[in-house]
């Protein structure tokens, strides 16, 4: 074997060690994090209108807007306010949250756009 030959398998090693140690932090990372909770806005509503979460834990949500306006979720309760274009999809982290219920809304569509999270 000449010397390029072994750094090369030494780099192989090296790689695939590297590539292990990613997937460990790759794994624990997903166990660490919840999936998204997803909201979806159509015809300027909010669906699911009530979310059930976890308490006492870091909420990821993914807010997709199918209208073709933009939105804003907007909410006094989780102290958060996030402009969704039209067609677009926002992610929003709030928590982690005591058990009860938090009201959100859209403000640009404030008639229909009502929705809660319960944590519990
Ligand atoms: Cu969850």
């Amino acid at each position: 074997m000449n010397t390029i030959q072994s750094v090369l398998l030494s780099c192989r090693k090296v790689a695939v060690l590297v590539m292990g140690t990613a997937a460990i932090i790759c794994s624990s990372t997903v166990m660490a994090a919840e999936a998204a909770h997803v909201l979806i806005i159509q015809d300027h509503r909010f669906q699911p209108a009530e979310l059930v979460v976890p308490s006492g834990k870091k909420i990821k949500l993914s807010v997709e807007n199918r209208d073709s306006t933009p939105e804003e979720f907007e909410s006094h309760d989780l102290n958060r306010e996030k402009v969704i274009a039209g067609k677009s999809t926002a992610t929003i982290f709030v928590g982690p949250l005591a058990p009860g219920r938090y009201s959100f809304y859209g403000e640009f569509n404030e008639k229909t756009a009502q929705g809660v999270i319960v944590a519990q």
